[in-house]
C-alpha cells in the first residue's frame, strides 16, 4: 500500500500523453508512471497538445481520462518551428548528446524557446494552487521554473532532466549557456539520470558560477540554494513483466520463433535517432559477420526503428544512411534463404515489443550517448527467468551506471561489439541466469515508482520558497 503524497502534483512536460485503458498500446512506461502518480495525488498534467493553431490564445483543453486530468494548449507554427524543432531538437538535443557538430545556433530558435516557455508559464500559473508540488520535465522547459517565479509562483518546483547534462567545455559552445544554467537555480530540486550528469552540472556551477556546495547535494548561487541529485529513472517492472507473458506477447513470441526457423535472434529497438548509435551497431554486426562465417545463416538482427522528428534534417539524413547501410550489409551477406538484418521502420504495441524482446537471445543497446535508455531495462524485464537472453549495453548509456552485469561495450568500436556478440552467443546458461538475476535485482528495486517517489520526496522536503522582499 502506498501512502498518498500530502500535496497535489502538477506535472509539466512538452507533450502530454492522455491515458487510455489499452495497456498494450503505444504508451511508454514514463507516461504510465506519471499518470499513476497523478491518480494518487489528484493533480494535473500540463503541456502541448501536439496540435497547431493559427493564433496562440492560451486556451486550455481539459480532459479527464481514467482518473487523470490533462490540460493541453495548442501552439503556433512558428512556436513549433523555433521552440520544438528548433531550439529543443536542433540546438539542445545534439549539444547535450555531445554532437556539437550537429548543433545549430540560431537566434530565432533561442527567441522561440523563451517565448514558448513564457507562454507555458502564463497559461499554467493560474492552475497552480498554494500547496501544489510542481514537477517540470526535460530540456524543452529548462527556463520554465524561472518564468513561473517571475509570475509570483512560490511553490516548491522541481526539474528532472531526461537526457545527459554535457561536460562544461561542450556547454560553453551554447551562446546563452550562462543564462540557461542560472535559470536552473529557480528550482528547488534538480534531478539528473546519472552521477556523471550530476557531476558535470556541479562542475559548471563551480567553474563558471563560483557556486557553493553544501551537505546533501545543495548548491548555492547568488543567494538561491537548490538540491541537485542523481535520480535514475526506471521502468514499470511489474507491469512490463506481466506484459511479456500476456497472451499477445506469447503469441508474438511463438510467431517470432517460427519465423526465425531455428536461427538465433538479436534485437535492437530505438527511435530513429543519431544518438542511438544505429550506424555503429550495423557496422559492429557487419564486423561480427565478417569474422564469423560459421554464424552466417545461424543468427539475424531484428532492428525496430520507428522514425522520429522527421521535420529535422539530421533525422532525414540518418534515416537515409541507415537505409543504405542495411541494404549494403544485406547485399554483402544474404543468400537465398537468409537475410542478416531485418530492418523495420514501424512502431509496435508495447505488448508485441515485449514478446519480441523475450524471443531474442541478445538485446543490442548501443547508444553513443543516452540519458538512461529504457529499452535496456525492458529487454531484461521481458526475459524468461529459466532461459534469459544477454544484454549488450553501451558504456555511454546512463543505464550502464546501474546495469553493470550487462556486457558493457564501447559502441564506437566494431571489434568490441563483434566480440561481445560472440561472447553472448557462447555464454553458458548458468552465467546467463546469474547475470540476468543481478540485472533484474536492480530493475526491480529501482523501478519507475521508486524513481518518482525519490524525486517527489526530495521535493516535499524542500523548504517553501520565501516571500519576495518588501
Ligand atoms: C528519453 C531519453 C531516457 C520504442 N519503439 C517503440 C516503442 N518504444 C519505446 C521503448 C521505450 C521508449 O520508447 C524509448 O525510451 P528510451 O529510454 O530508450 O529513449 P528516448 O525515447 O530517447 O527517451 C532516454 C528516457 O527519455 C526516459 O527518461 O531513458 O535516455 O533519451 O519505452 O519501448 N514503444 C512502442 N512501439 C515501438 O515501436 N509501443
Amino acid at each position: 500500500m502506498e501512502l498518498r503524497p500530502m500535496s497535489r502534483l502538477v506535472i509539466i512536460s512538452n507533450r502530454v500523453s492522455v491515458p487510455t485503458s489499452d495497456v498494450g498500446g503505444a504508451q511508454g512506461g514514463l507516461s504510465v508512471a506519471l499518470a499513476a502518480a497523478l491518480r494518487e495525488s489528484t493533480g494535473i498534467w500540463f503541456g502541448w497538445s501536439g496540435e497547431e493553431t493559427a493564433h496562440f490564445s492560451g486556451h486550455i483543453n481539459f480532459q479527464r481520462n481514467f482518473g487523470v486530468t490533462t490540460a493541453t494548449i495548442d501552439l503556433e507554427a512558428q512556436d513549433i518551428d523555433e521552440y520544438y524543432n528548433g531550439y529543443a531538437n536542433r540546438t539542445l538535443w545534439p549539444l547535450f548528446h555531445y554532437r556539437v557538430d550537429l548543433a545549430e545556433f540560431e537566434r530565432g530558435f533561442a527567441g522561440g524557446y523563451e517565448r514558448v516557455n513564457a507562454r507555458f508559464a502564463d497559461t499554467v500559473a493560474p492552475l497552480i494552487e498554494a500547496e501544489d508540488l510542481v514537477w517540470v520535465h526535460d530540456y524543452h522547459l529548462i527556463p520554465l521554473g524561472q518564468k513561473l517565479r517571475e509570475r509570483g509562483c512560490r511553490n516548491r518546483i522541481g526539474f528532472f532532466l531526461h537526457i545527459p547534462w554535457p561536460p562544461t567545455p561542450l556547454l560553453l559552445s551554447l551562446p546563452s549557456h550562462r543564462e540557461l544554467v542560472q535559470s536552473v537555480f529557480a528550482y528547488d530540486v534538480v534531478g539528473f539520470q546519472t552521477l556523471d550528469s550530476l557531476e558535470a552540472f556541479r562542475d559548471y556551477a563551480r567553474v563558471q558560477l563560483d557556486a557553493e556546495f553544501g551537505e546533501d547535494g545543495s548548491v548555492t548561487h547568488e543567494g538561491r540554494t537548490i538540491r541537485a541529485i542523481a535520480c535514475p529513472i526506471g521502468i514499470d517492472t511489474a507491469e512490463f513483466r506481466a506484459s511479456a507473458t500476456s497472451e499477445v506477447a506469447l503469441g508474438v513470441f511463438e510467431r517470432m520463433r517460427l519465423s526465425a526457423n531455428g536461427r538465433t535472434m538479436i534485437i535492437g529497438v530505438d527511435r530513429l535517432d543519431y544518438s542511438k548509435g544505429l550506424e555503429e551497431r550495423f557496422l559492429g554486426y557487419e564486423r561480427f559477420l565478417g569474422s564469423h562465417p560459421d554464424q552466417h545463416g545461424a543468427v539475424f538482427l531484428l532492428q525496430i526503428a520507428p522514425p522520429s522528428r522527421a521535420d529535422v534534417q539530421s533525422y532525414q539524413e540518418i534515416r537515409a544512411h541507415l537505409d543504405a547501410l542495411s541494404g549494403r550489409i544485406n547485399g554483402e551477406f544474404a543468400d537465398a534463404e537468409w537475410v542478416p538484418i531485418r530492418y523495420v521502420n514501424k512502431g509496435h504495441r508495447r505488448d508485441q515489443l515485449a514478446g519480441m524482446y523475450r524471443a531474442a537471445r541478445i538485446g543490442l543497446v548501443t547508444p553513443l550517448r543516452d540519458g538512461m535508455n529504457l529499452v535496456a531495462k525492458e529487454y531484461v524485464a521481458a526475459q524468461d527467468p529459466a532461459d534469459p537472453g544477454v544484454l549488450i549495453l553501451s558504456r555511454f548509456a546512463g543505464a550502464a551506471e546501474q546495469l553493470v552485469d550487462a556486457l558493457l561495450i564501447n559502441p564506437h568500436s566494431p571489434e568490441d561489439m563483434a566480440d561481445a556478440i560472440a561472447t553472448a552467443l557462447a555464454m553458458p546458461l548458468a552465467e546467463r541466469i546469474a547475470r540476468w538475476r543481478r540485472l533484474m535485482d536492480n530493475i526491480e528495486a529501482e523501478d519507475v515508482i521508486w524513481w518518482r517517489r525519490r524525486f517527489t520526496e526530495a521535493l516535499e522536503a524542500a523548504r517553501p520558497h520565501p516571500l519576495p522582499p518588501g
